[in-house]
């Protein structure tokens, strides 16, 4: 199977959960920026991540993590058990949403957009609602993962939105911290990130 990928972009989450479960796969870089791209990715939009298993494509990094999960007979990534399975998508949709909307919008009208087109006003709205999502997540007992004694996909989402919320400037508390740094020094993230960014 082949991932569509871009440097520093939420490709990293579908290579990272690849990593969690020993599965094999090519990338493909993907020309995001350039307005002639050199390569061509195969999403409507001509976004990143894209699926191509066999000829089979999907977009939406959920989607495509989960597809990925349910084509392992037996993992603990994306639990099968009705609760376990709906706290891990509790967290995820919370990362999707709560968190990474004003995430998002932080990156943009800090960094990304081109400065004419950035508005400090959204920076300020944006700031304080990515803070409280944050603060919702300090609130919770991270001595281990997002979800209790198991690490799961929900992890992927949540920690990757906080380093985009740090890549920001927001500052995280020493539990959030501590939890980052774990989730860092996953063998298969190291992995996935070298494999994300070449
Ligand atoms: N909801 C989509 C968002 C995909 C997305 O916006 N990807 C960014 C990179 S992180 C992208 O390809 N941007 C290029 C563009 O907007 O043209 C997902 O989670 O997969």
């Amino acid at each position: 199977m082949k991932i569509y990928t871009y440097p520093r972009s939420r490709s990293l989450r579908v290579i990272w959960t690849l990593e969690e479960l020993n599965l094999q796969y090519t990338t493909e870089g993907v020309d995001l920026m350039s307005a002639t791209p050199g390569s061509y990715s195969p999403h409507p939009q001509h976004k990143v991540p894209v699926l191509d298993d066999d000829g089979f494509i999907l977009f939406e990094t959920s989607a495509i993590c989960k597809y990925l999960c349910s084509s392992v007979p037996s993992q603990d990534l994306y639990p099968s058990g009705l609760t376990e399975q709906a706290i891990v998508e509790q967290w995820m949709s919370f990362a999707l949403t709560d968190l990474e909307s004003p995430v998002w919008a932080l990156l943009k009208h800090q960094a990304l957009l081109p400065e004419a087109l950035k508005v400090k006003e959204v920076v300020a709205v944006a700031k304080g609602e990515a803070l409280r999502a944050i603060e919702c997540i300090d609130r919770q007992n991270l001595t281990k993962w997002i979800t209790g004694e198991k690490f799961t996909l929900a992890d992927i989402f949540v920690a990757h939105n906080l380093l985009w919320a740090k890549a920001c400037g927001l500052r995280l508390s020493e539990q959030i911290e501590a939890y980052l740094l774990r989730c860092q020094k996953r063998q298969a993230y190291r992995r996935a990130l070298l494999r994300n960014n070449a």
